[in-house]
């Protein structure tokens, strides 16, 4: 049985991080026995750093200690990347570093996806997903993909970049219930909406969920475009497509009951969290 990590903790990554020895001296992962919280500040240090040489093979030491594949991406490997994420946006990071350390993720994903699709329960339904237009990056697209493709669904991954016309013919030939839009940038966040427009001028708006994701994105842009769904993240992601293929699965897209059902998951999420808290 994988050992089981607590990565639902919001870490406050304000202290992070001058270096290894200061990441030793936070919380995070103290729950984890003391030559994992130290093999998991490695991970993240392996990725802040961007040595992708090196990334596989700790991931492979992590696995061999009984640690699952869901715990790398939601706690090392985030946390990582996140710190990565600052100092691009303080000028301490540039281009380079960044595309570094994204090749460290890219690596540790292709390791960890045939583990996660292991898991992959009965077929549920399709989904469609790409980053759009204008876009590149697809470091958490990839991870909604997987999470969604163990849950069961089949996943049809556009890529990135995808114009409005690749998502429609997408939708045409493989009949998904549910399709996905990721954005990273504020300026290509609006390229959910114009897809979004572009899906209704073809008639095809009502035989679809809508789902939008990334890090830009809210629930208050879901609600001002349009679309069924917002996913902070890629597990809320996967609650909602499965209710929207099983209980709620004649509701048309566009309809506020379908909207409305989509919050309660999001207040059913946070009422299950601060009950686990206490
Ligand atoms: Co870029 N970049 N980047 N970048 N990059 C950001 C997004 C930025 C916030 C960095 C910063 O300033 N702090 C900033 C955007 C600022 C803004 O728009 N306000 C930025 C910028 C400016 C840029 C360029 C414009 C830089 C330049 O050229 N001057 C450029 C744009 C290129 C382009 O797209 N046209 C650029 C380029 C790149 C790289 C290519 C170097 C690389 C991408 C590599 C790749 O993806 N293949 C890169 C990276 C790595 C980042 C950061 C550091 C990390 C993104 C990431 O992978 N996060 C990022 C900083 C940040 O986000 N804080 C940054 C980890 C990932 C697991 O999280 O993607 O949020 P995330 O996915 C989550 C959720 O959001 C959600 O689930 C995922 C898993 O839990 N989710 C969905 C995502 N999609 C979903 C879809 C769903 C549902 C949920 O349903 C459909």
């Amino acid at each position: 049985m994988p050992l089981k990590i607590d990565t639902e903790i919001e870490f406050d990554l304000e202290d992070l991080q001058y270096d290894f020895e200061d990441s030793m001296e936070t919380d995070r992962w103290n729950d984890a026995p003391a030559e994992l919280k130290e093999l998991f500040h490695t991970l993240e240090w392996n990725i802040i750093d961007g040595e992708h040489a090196d990334t596989v093979g700790f991931i492979d030491t992590a696995l061999g200690g009984d640690v699952s594949a869901r715990t790398l991406i939601a706690g090392p490997m985030a946390t990582g990347i996140a710190e990565v994420g600052r100092r691009f946006k303080m000028d301490e990071y540039f281009l380079p570093e960044v595309m570094m350390s994204a090749k460290c993720m890219h690596e540790a994903l292709a390791r960890l996806k045939p583990l996660i699709l292991a898991e992959k329960s009965e077929e549920v339904g399709t989904v469609v997903i790409g980053t759009v237009q204008g876009d590149l990056h697809d470091i958490g697209k990839k991870i909604v993909a997987m999470m969604m493709e163990a849950a069961g669904f089949t996943v049809h991954d556009l890529g990135v970049t995808v114009p409005p016309e690749k998502f429609v013919e997408a939708v045409r030939e493989h009949n998904p219930q549910i399709v996905g839009f990721s954005a990273l940038l504020t300026t290509t966040m609006n390229m959910q909406w114009e897809t979004l427009k572009v899906f209704a001028a073809e008639g095809l708006r009502e035989d679809l969920k809508v789902f939008v994701g990334g890090a830009p994105i809210s629930q208050a842009w879901c609600d001002k475009i349009g679309a069924d769904a917002y996913a902070m993240d890629a597990l809320v992601a996967v609650d909602k497509a499965k209710a929207c293929v099983t209980r709620l699965k004649n509701l048309t897209g566009g309809a506020e009951e379908l909207h409305e059902a989509m919050l309660e998951i999001d207040r059913e999420r946070e009422a299950a969290k601060a009950a686990a808290a206490e």
